[in-house]
């Protein structure tokens, strides 16, 4: 069992698009253990962002981000992290195939609606810069849909 962090950014949001995008990953088969809205600052932003921190785009992506309210979630999941990037599509929505979030909403690199961790390593560490613990849920495996005891 996995968990990762999603982002409807705030394009996202402005859109009215943040159902359709939390509703893909959920029918894809992922359950939300976590959810809040909230405006991220300066300091959260660049500790989620931290890794892009130097590139020439990192001051675009940091006033991108706290341009408006986000919806930060908790997905989980077997598999939950690369089942959200292949659901999401690739950065560039140009490169996305159409069936993706960002392949069938988006356009413009940086607006490209969704956030979802890269790794199980950095989904826990970026979990933890937006939930404490008590925030998120815990599903029981016996009602659980996709645990199939062997
Ligand atoms: P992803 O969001 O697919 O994980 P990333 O972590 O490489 O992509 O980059 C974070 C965000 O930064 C990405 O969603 C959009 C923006 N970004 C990345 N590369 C960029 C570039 N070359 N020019 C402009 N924005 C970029
Ligand atoms: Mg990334």
């Amino acid at each position: 069992m996995e968990r990762t962090l999603v982002l409807v950014k705030p394009d996202g949001i402005q859109r009215g698009l943040a159902g359709e995008i939390i509703a893909r990953i959920e029918r894809r088969g992922l359950r939300i253990v976590g959810m809040k809205m909230l405006r991220m600052d300066d300091a959260l932003a660049k500790r989620h962002y931290g890794v892009h921190e130097g590139k020439p785009f990192f001051a675009g992506l940091v006033r991108f981000i706290t341009s408006g309210p986000v919806l930060a979630a908790v997905f989980e999941g077997p598999r939950a992290v690369q089942i959200v990037r292949n659901t999401m599509g690739k950065t560039d929505p140009l490169d996305s195939n159409s069936g993706t979030i960002r392949g069938d909403l988006g356009v413009d690199m940086g607006r490209n609606l969704i956030h979802g961790s890269d790794s199980p390593e950095n989904a826990e560490l970026e979990i933890a810069n937006f939930f404490k613990p008590d925030e998120l849920v815990s599903y029981k495996r016996d009602v659980d849909q996709w645990i199939i005891e062997t």
